[in-house]
């Protein structure tokens, strides 16, 4: 695979307690932080705690427990966010991969970004 996992990478850090973070939640397999860049009102990062590089290396390598643990905090964050449809007016979940999604940092993360109406899906 061309674009490797690396312990150093900024979130690995995070993970580590290196380095701080505002954090949403956390459970046993994942960990929700406010992005230190928000690109809209309520802009959270959601991470598994294991190496994985991307979202594809998650979903295919990761064991079911830490897929559901993830997936479980991804739908707090909306909760507690306020964005999800039980109460809110909903969000966008987005994850960038490899050079051609422009992923910046390699350790897989999902974008929950609500709070506003979202532009449409373009570059
Ligand atoms: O996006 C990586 C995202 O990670 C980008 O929106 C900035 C954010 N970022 C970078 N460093 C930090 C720290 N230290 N805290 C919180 N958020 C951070 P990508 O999908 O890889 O292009």
């Amino acid at each position: 695979m061309a674009f490797t996992y690396d312990d150093s990478n900024i979130f690995a850090r995070i993970l580590r307690g290196e380095i701080p973070n505002d954090t949403v939640a956390e459970n046993d397999h994942a960990l929700a932080f406010r992005d230190i860049q928000p690109k809209a009102p309520r802009h959270v990062l959601v991470i598994p705690k294991g190496r994985y590089v991307s979202f594809d290396d998650f979903a295919t390598n990761a064991p079911e427990a830490e897929i559901a643990g993830f997936m479980r905090l991804c739908a707090q964050v909306c909760t507690l966010e306020g964005i999800g449809l039980e109460q809110g007016e909903g969000f966008r979940a987005i994850t960038n991969a490899g050079p051609h999604g422009v992923q910046e940092v390699p350790h897989f993360h999902l974008h929950i970004m609500g709070g506003r109406v979202m532009g449409p899906m373009i570059g």
